[in-house]
């Protein structure tokens, strides 16, 4: 049998020392980033008969309103506001309606330039229906996925239309000035109740455009650009 040097077990030990070190660090990291994530109140969609409800939602270049507490550097984050934690009815009639106040930063994936996934293939602009915009002019995307193995998949994706940069700020909410909001709104169906599934802006809207290229702060935040939908019975 081949004889091992002191310095081989050694290694062993090394390794498995390290290893150790290295899933403690990942869970640690992991768990300092639940700790920055901001978990939001639940909205409901609010009820407007036994089959249909409305969801009313604002998307803010900064964190002023929706945020008022957050601190440095999450209150000049971009969100979307009041929450990004949703319930909506099953087997409903959707109608969401957003006031947009944010420029537009423009989209690497031209593939979430299109309205897909809503009632007619189209979403309004400020009640112009259209079903694309171009990628140039995003702000934000309003978008619904499905985890792979869900039996009631959901896909919704909806280019919100940025405000121009030129625009001037003459509206003032809770003291802060922002510029008159495109309002869009679109309506999708939901199915059956208990399903939970990934909601997220796809715009490269985050920090900045050094890598990861705008993913970063609220892109990756629970709360600002990131949340969940979940289809329940109320
Ligand atoms: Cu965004």
């Amino acid at each position: 049998m081949e004889r091992h040097s002191p310095g081989f077990f050694i290694g062993i030990i090394a390794t498995i020392i390290l290893g150790f070190g290295i899933i403690a660090g990942i869970f640690l990291s992991l768990r300092s980033v639940q700790g920055l994530g901001y978990e939001p109140s639940v909205l409901q969609a609010t009820k407007t008969d036994s089959t249909s409800a409305t969801l009313d939602l604002s998307t803010f270049p900064d964190s002023m309103v929706c945020h008022a507490d957050a601190g440095e550097p999450q209150i000049n984050w971009v969100t979307y506001c009041p929450s990004t934690t949703f319930e909506l009815p099953a087997n409903s009639l959707i109608t969401v309606v957003i006031k947009q106040y944010d420029g537009a930063s423009g989209l690497y994936n031209d593939f979430f330039q299109k309205v897909q996934g809503t009632v007619g293939g189209v979403a309004m602009y400020n009640n112009k229906p259209m079903s694309q915009i171009n990628a140039d002019d995003a702000a934000h995307t309003f978008t619904i996925q499905s985890q792979p193995d869900e039996t009631n998949p959901i896909f919704v994706s909806v280019p919100l239309l940025g405000v121009a940069d030129n625009a001037p700020s003459n509206v003032t909410i809770n003291g802060n000035a922002y510029p008159t909001p495109n309002i869009i709104k679109f309506q999708f169906h939901t199915g059956p109740a208990g399903h939970v599934y990934v909601w997220h802006c796809y715009v490269p809207c985050g920090n900045d455009r050094e890598s990861p290229y705008g993913f970063s702060g609220p892109m990756a935040t629970t709360g600002f650009m990131a949340g969940t939908m979940t289809v329940t019975n109320y």
